[in-house]
């Protein structure tokens, strides 16, 4: 099959640890709204926009609110998400993660950011990631959630690279589908339970390589 040109990447699983940020915001949220908000519920938030996962949280605490008063509940959340990524560092990136970005690099593939969220750019700089990018597209360049494929195919765009040479790398289902939608293979960082239509799934980036990619995709 088609040789790898480019590596889109998600952000939130894939390259930093920042479930555990939007849990604990969501959780303090669903708690002055008087209702629990367990880690399992948070699975159901995992690459999905931050208006979509409010209305997922408002629907396990069987909550009806007005669009006006959403906006509020979604700015009230982030504030404090925002606070809480203020502080990190680059001890956050995820294992693999910056020995893969640093192969692309040094093997001429070219690399996007293709995620939900709109505080990417923070997210990146305060890890010292941003340089590793040849393309960043986030929440403040989409109109669609995904599993709608608009994120990666702009993504594929601002690299001028045809999606049938693109990779992507996602820690959630809908990100894989928004992948193949895009016409592109993917690999799923986690596990084959919930990952298990992507074209190759890995436990972390640890334990890939770019020659062992080209390799297996060679024949995919
Ligand atoms: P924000 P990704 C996603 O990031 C997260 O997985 C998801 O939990 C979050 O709701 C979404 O970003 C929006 O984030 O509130 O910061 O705009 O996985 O697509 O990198
Ligand atoms: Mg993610």
């Amino acid at each position: 099959m088609s040789e790898i040109k480019a590596c889109l990447f998600d952000l939130d699983g894939v390259l930093v640890d920042t479930a555990r940020y939007h849990y604990i915001a969501w959780k303090e949220l669903a708690e002055s709204l008087g209702f629990d908000f367990t880690e399992q519920d948070n699975e159901r938030l995992k690459g999905v926009s931050r208006a979509a996962s409010l209305n997922i949280l408002l629907e396990i605490g069987g909550i009806e609110l007005d669009e006006e008063e959403k906006a509020r509940l979604a700015e009230q959340k982030n504030s404090r998400y925002v606070e809480y990524i203020a502080k990190m560092d680059s001890s956050e990136i995820l294992p693999g993660a910056l020995d893969f970005l640093k192969e692309c690099r040094a093997q001429g593939i070219k690399v996007a950011l293709g995620s939900a969220s709109k505080n990417a750019m923070t997210i990146l700089d305060n890890t010292g990631l941003t340089p590793y990018f040849d393309a960043i597209i986030d929440g403040t360049h989409t109109s669609a959630a995904k599993p709608d494929p608009e994120v990666f195919l702009l993504g594929a765009q601002a690299l001028d690279t045809a999606p049938a040479h693109c990779v992507v790398f996602e820690d959630a289902a809908a990100g894989i589908l928004a992948a193949s939608r895009a016409g592109m293979r993917s690999v799923g960082i986690g596990s084959p339970g919930t990952l298990g239509e992507a074209t190759l799934v890995v436990p972390s980036l640890k334990q890939l390589s770019v020659s062992a990619l080209q390799e297996f995709f060679a024949s995919v």
